[in-house]
């Protein structure tokens, strides 16, 4: 037979012992169910079933994994036969009884394998789900259909709704499973299982011949209702609903109508653009790890860390080190800063244990990892600093003084500055090389970027244990250049910029907000800086105003949020900044002043206001974004168009389903941004210079992802 790693032989073992006929899938590293790996299923369950010396099959996985789901790489190549739903179809027609022997990851297809069996177990650390919808699809292999007749619809909604994994326990307490084994050995259990099977001479049963658990129509009926409500509420997403449509059909139709319906819906959602950008968001949030330092350095091991400051964000990253299990030890000025560093720290697992996320011994627990000190030579024995002090350069440099005097050899020093210069910090310590910046994200224990910011003369295995800390961190690291802002931000002063334009070009603030919301993000600009407050922006404003270069011509500048911060309306905090809040609220109204001091404003810059269509000043806010970002790859800043589409998903709220701005502007056509930016450079051609990037990559006729697979 054919030996080609893509030959189905290779991929699917089939053997045959005291009457068992082990079926053994081997596709490293996940055993994805590749055009070769439907083959070979195909073809060793029709042989094992034309096989009169075999009496049962067992379906297993070699490595470690069971099955994590159908080839996410061949989603938009022309389809190869025989698809997965003929394979799971085959499957469940056995006329033997088949065990699916889970371990590790049963993911969408491969949970929809081992649904078509007619017997499961599973292993207690499997992981079963069907997580399609997190890449815009449903599962589009008989687990519409099979999952509600097994488990009932309400079960079946929130496992295809949340795409969350769950444990054997659990899913055995669903009905998922028949049987958690007592040990991990996989192969051996299954074995067990089926030669239990044979002994009690137990039926091939078929999940899609199960009645009970829709027996039950009108609370069935309820169920859907329910999630469709909910789903409803998804703003935007488009395979929700088309999932609940699929469980409304399991429950009205036979199987075979069921099934149709399902496969009519899934080739909905797989033509979707909402698919391709969740596909490029999955495959972009594992290629940002690799990066050219973590081929050429070792990571160092990280035992203890320790921090600098207790203010939130010392505070959250403290958390989020605590959380990944390893020892902190914070270092403040005086006694009180550190006890309310530490009462920081506790507050947010105080948080966790009310939401039943930590158990109270839990929390003890994270709290013997913490010491506070006020003396720096408590660093003594770390293996890294994370410093997250005020950001000003000489108070930097007088906490890098101190861990140098306390730090051990080989220890990294890392700043969380947003935005200071950190070959700057490096070059004023006699360790440049064992300093890096990262860049956490507010509240650092739940937003899950982190940039990693390399400076000129960091070592490669300083970069590499950065990255293995995120990992540890459960963070999504982002390799980020020296530059203002790094990756994030400078991206976000320009689309911020490009709102303050449209606003004194004549659109609200509130008509901004509700545009980006519309295009997906959780919040608009202005809401945004209501949440963080205004005097945070207006600082960096004033930092730069006392060092813009006099020579260049004035860049447009709108003083409608100094107008506000003037007046101390910093937003939430404050009461009252872009909106109005209520005591105790979260939530704020449009305020007429606002407004008022809006077109007073546009009266002193003499600008006669105009309408915006939310269609206009999308495209004004998307262009800005796309070309920033495009001049923060040409730069080198980012690495590849995917890593800036990773850092604008999860640090800024970019609807994660298009994939990133970059990804975004190869869906619309970069002809069609850079034309756009050609046009808004007609009236202000300072801010709308295109990058050189963007305009080689359209007359090259190429895209953004083109450069994401170098
Ligand atoms: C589906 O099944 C549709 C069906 O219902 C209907 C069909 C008709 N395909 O994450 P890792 C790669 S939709 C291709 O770093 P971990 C991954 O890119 C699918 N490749 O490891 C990486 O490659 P590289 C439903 C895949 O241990 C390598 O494997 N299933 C696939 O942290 C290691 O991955 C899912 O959505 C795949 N399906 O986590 C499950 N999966 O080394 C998606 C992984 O080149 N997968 N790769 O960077 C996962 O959630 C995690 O990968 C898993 C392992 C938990 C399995």
């Amino acid at each position: 037979m054919d030996a080609s790693p893509a030959s189905s032989a290779s991929c699917v073992h089939l053997s045959v012992r005291d009457h068992i006929a082990f079926v053994a899938v081997d596709n490293p590293p996940v055993n994805a169910l590749s055009a070769a790996v439907r083959r070979g299923l195909m073809d060793a369950i029709t042989q094992a079933d034309a096989n009169p010396d075999v009496h049962a099959v067992l379906v297993h996985g070699r490595g470690k994994a069971f099955i994590a789901g159908a080839d996410i790489r061949e989603f938009g190549l022309p389809p190869q036969a025989p698809s997965l739903p003929e394979v799971c179809l085959r499957i469940e027609a056995c006329s033997k009884p088949v065990v699916a022997s889970i371990h590790g990851p049963a993911l969408g297809g491969g949970l929809e394998v081992a649904l078509s069996a007619h017997w499961r177990v599973a292993t207690p650390s499997a992981k079963l789900g069907l997580p399609e919808v997190q890449l815009g699809l449903l599962p589009g292999a008989g687990g519409t259909q099979r999952t509600p007749r097994l488990i009932g619809a309400q079960a079946a909604l929130d496992l295809m709704l949340s795409g969350r994994h769950v444990g054997a326990q659990e899913a055995l307490r669903m009905g998922l499973i028949d049987r958690v084994a007592a040990q991990e050995d996989a192969l051996a259990e299954g074995e067990a299982f089926v030669r239990h099977l044979l002994a009690e001479r137990l039926p091939v049963r078929r999940s899609g011949e199960q009645t009970a658990a829709l027996a039950d129509r009108a609370a069935t009926q309820a169920s859907i209702d329910a999630a469709r409500a909910e789903a409803t509420k998804k703003r935007g997403l488009f395979s929700p609903l088309k999932i609940v449509d699929c469980v409304q059909a399991a429950l009205d139709l036979p199987l075979s109508e069921g099934l149709a319906t399902e496969r009519a819906l899934f080739e909905q959602c797989l033509a979707s653009p909402q698919r391709a950008g969740l596909v490029h968001a999955f495959f972009a949030e594992r290629e940002v790890a690799k990066v050219p330092e973590a081929r050429l350095g070792q990571a160092r091991p990280v035992a203890s860390v320790g921090v600098v400051g207790g203010g939130t964000m010392g505070a959250g990253i403290a958390v989020a080190v605590l959380d990944a299990g390893l020892p902190v030890v914070m270092v403040e000025r005086d006694e009180a800063a550190v006890a309310l560093g530490r009462s920081r720290v506790e507050k947010v697992c105080d948080g966790h244990v009310a939401k039943g996320r930590l158990t109270p011994e839990g929390k003890a627990a994270v709290m013997a990892r913490f010491t506070g000190a006020t003396d720096y030579a408590a660093f003594k024995d770390v293996d890294l600093v994370i410093e997250a002090v005020f950001e000003d350069m000489a108070v930097k440099h007088a906490v890098f003084a101190e861990l140098e005097r306390h730090c051990k050899p080989g220890a990294v020093l890392a700043t969380n500055t947003s935005y200071l210069d950190i070959d700057a910090i490096a070059q004023a310590t006699s360790r440049p090389q064992d300093v890096i910046g990262l860049h956490f994200f507010s509240p650092a224990h739940i937003m899950k970027l982190l940039e990693i910011v390399v400076p000129a003369k960091v070592s490669a295995d300083v970069v590499a244990t950065a990255f293995a800390l995120a990992a540890k961190l459960k963070k999504v690291p982002v390799r980020a250049g020296v530059c203002d802002g790094f990756i994030g931000n400078r991206i976000l002063a320009v689309y911020r910029t490009a709102a303050d334009h449209l606003m004194e070009d004549g659109a609200s603030p509130y008509e901004i907000d509700a545009m980006v919301r519309a295009f997906g993000f959780p919040m608009g600009p202005y809401e945004m800086s209501d949440l963080a407050g205004g005097d945070i922006g207006w600082a960096t404003r004033k930092r730069r105003a006392a060092t813009r270069d006099p020579k260049a011509p004035p860049a447009r500048y709108v003083h409608i949020a100094d107008r506000l911060c003037e007046r101390g309306w910093f937003g939430q905090k404050t009461g009252r900044g872009w909106y109005l809040y209520e005591a105790g609220s979260r939530s704020g109204k449009p305020d007429p002043e606002v407004e008022a001091i809006v077109a007073e404003e546009r009266a002193k810059a003499g600008v006669t206001p105009r309408r915006f269509t939310p269609e206009e000043m999308q495209r004004r806010y998307v262009a800005a974004m796309v070309n920033e970002g495009a001049k923060v790859v040409e730069e080198g800043i980012a690495l590849r168009p995917l890593d800036v589409d990773v850092t604008l998903v999860h640090g800024y709220g970019f609807p994660r389903w298009r994939g990133g701005p970059m990804k975004h502007a190869d869906m619309v056509g970069l002809a069609h941004i850079l034309a756009d930016i050609q046009a808004f450079a007609q009236e202000d051609p300072l801010f709308w210079q295109p990058s050189a990037l963007l305009v080689k990559l359209v007359a090259e006729g190429r895209t953004f992802d083109s450069l994401n697979k170098i």
